[in-house]
């Protein structure tokens, strides 16, 4: 059966995940305000002191427990449009809370980790992670202690489900961007690489770094310009 729509890619970052209470990182109010990038999320920060790195990923996990952290209005008309396009949708999320899957999305990639996820180091087993984490922490299956880490992708490592990605993007012939600010690559990247075979739309609350590479872009709150342009 012909498909009714072209396949869509929709790449989401820290913005779509703002108005239900997660701070993003590049805004004035952002995480890399508060802390550095070299501290807490590379590889050789985790090296130099993991227990600091554990401290930061810890909050941040824990703030998803939080009862006001829920999906909102954007996360829910992505879910919307994939149940109505089920073979066509596919979430490609820099994000690493929870949101996504917690409105409904089934087709999502999390191209930089989980915070709900935790990997070995000794082992390689990455395994669902709710509690905090420390350099004690023993693996619950090669009882390696401190060997736990968590399974997101930091800054020089490569990102999660790259090939998966790379085909839906030569395959889409819609590619929406919400709520990043793009800045940070290969997802930054992916508008190039879509944009001679594939309609571009950018919504976020203010112009990205790639603005320009966008056919159109639709600014405001993404609760309010998602669901609009879903619909
Ligand atoms: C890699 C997990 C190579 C951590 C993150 C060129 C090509 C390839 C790599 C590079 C390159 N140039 C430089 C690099 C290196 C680096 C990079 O891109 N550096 C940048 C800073 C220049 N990239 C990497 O290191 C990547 N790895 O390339 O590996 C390799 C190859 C082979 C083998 C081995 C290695 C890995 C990058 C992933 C790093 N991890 N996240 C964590 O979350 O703690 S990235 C980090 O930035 C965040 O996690 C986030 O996911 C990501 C992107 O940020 P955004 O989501 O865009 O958030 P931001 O705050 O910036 O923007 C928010 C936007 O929302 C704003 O525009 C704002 O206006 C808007 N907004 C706000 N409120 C709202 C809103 N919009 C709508 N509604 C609202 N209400």
């Amino acid at each position: 059966m012909t498909p009714l729509v072209d396949p869509i890619v929709v790449l989401t970052g820290a913005g779509i995940s703002r108005e239900s209470g997660l701070s993003t990182f590049r805004d004035p109010d952002g995480i890399w305000a508060q802390v550095r990038i070299e501290d807490v999320a590379t590889p050789e920060a985790f090296a130099r002191d993991p227990a600091r790195v554990h401290g930061f990923y810890n909050a941040r996990r824990a703030q998803l427990r939080d009862p006001a952290v829920v999906p909102n209005a954007a996360h829910l008309a992505l879910a919307e449009l994939e149940r109505r396009w089920p073979a066509e949708v596919l979430i490609v999320t820099q994000n690493v809370d929870d949101l996504h899957a917690r409105a409904g999305s089934v087709r999502l990639l999390q191209m930089h980790g989980a915070l709900g996820r935790a990997r070995c180091l000794r082992c390689a087993a990455a395994m669902p992670w709710e509690e905090d984490l420390s350099t004690a922490t023993p693996c619950p299956l090669c009882a390696e202690a401190g060997g736990l880490r968590p399974d997101i992708v930091w800054f020089g490592e490569m990102p999660m489900h790259m090939d998966a990605i790379e085909t839906a993007l030569g395959d889409c012939g819609l590619f929406l961007s919400i709520g990043t600010s793009g800045h940070v690559y290969p997802a930054a990247g992916f508008v190039a690489e879509v944009r001679g075979h594939a309609r571009t739309v950018e919504l976020n609350l203010e112009p990205s770094q790639g603005s320009a590479l966008f056919d159109e872009a639709i600014h405001g709150p993404a609760t309010a310009i998602v669901p609009a342009f879903v619909d």
